[in-house]
């Protein structure tokens, strides 16, 4: 694909009117069975060796509600980073198809902020209404935009991305929830202009730092996986280098 006809795609304005903006998929069949075969390494070591990698990983039982925990103790909900565990995650992270579209939005070269693997596996936790940069950024920039490549179909039975369109206009820093470092507080988010982002595996979602977005538990039997991309752009440099752990040898 031509530089040209990758950046015409992008309606860079209603990126910025939404707050966020869908994409087709950039890779092939091949590519994306690459990615999930990738997927699987990477959890599979980092389940076999939890205690080395226990700094990257989230664990499902930490995220669930009681009666949703059963079979999921070892379950692991999210890795973070992975672009340093894996050259192909880290190359995807500088694929032209993605890179683009978020320089085309920003109007300015992009550099890697963050990189995290989503799993979400059959019986996978919710994500509960929040804002990126409100629960998670705050030590850095807000200029940041994120790309979700989904790696398997998702929809409401798995638990796809669902926004607030516009929600992020102002950059609104609301208020968490009581007892929350991450949730927004129910009373701040009107639900009824939720919009789920049903997309097939490679689709692609970009959105804003400040828009609120949730995700459901998984109900269905199959994964819901996705490799999670966030840029800042690059004349702030490389803000966030020290997101790389040191694992711990055992
Ligand atoms: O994976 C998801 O469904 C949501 C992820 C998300 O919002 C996050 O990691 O901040």
């Amino acid at each position: 694909m031509s530089e040209q006809t990758l950046t015409a795609t992008v309606d860079v304005e209603r990126f910025w009117r939404d707050g966020y903006l869908t994409a087709p998929a950039i890779f092939s069949t091949g590519q994306l069975e690459a990615l999930r075969a990738e997927s699987d390494r990477l959890l599979h070591l980092c389940t076999e060796q939890a205690q080395r990698y226990a700094r990257r990983i989230e664990w499902e039982v930490d995220h669930l509600a009681e009666g949703e925990r059963a079979g999921m103790e070892r379950v692991i909900r999210k890795l973070e980073p992975v672009s340093d565990l894996s050259p192909l995650f880290a190359d995807f992270a500088r694929h032209r198809g993605i890179v683009e579209p978020v320089s085309a939005i920003f109007g300015e070269p992009v550099e890697l902020f963050e990189d995290k693997l989503n799993l979400k596996l059959p019986g996978g936790s919710p994500y509960p209404w929040h804002q990126d940069w409100v629960c998670c950024w705050r030590a850095h920039t807000d200029q940041l935009i994120t790309c979700f490549i989904y790696l398997d179909d998702a929809d409401a039975s798995n638990g796809c991305l669902q926004v607030i369109p516009g929600s992020h206009i102002g950059k609104p820093r609301l208020p968490f929830k009581p007892g929350s470092r991450f949730e927004i507080d129910p009373a701040y988010v009107d639900t009824s202009k939720a919009v789920p982002v049903p997309l097939r595996a490679g689709e692609m979602i970009f959105f804003d730092a400040y828009l609120l977005h949730y995700s459901d538990l998984n109900r269905s039997r199959t994964p819901r996986r996705a490799i999670i991309y966030t840029y800042n752009p690059a004349r702030l440099g490389k803000v966030n280098e020290g997101r790389f752990p040191a694992d711990l040898s055992l």
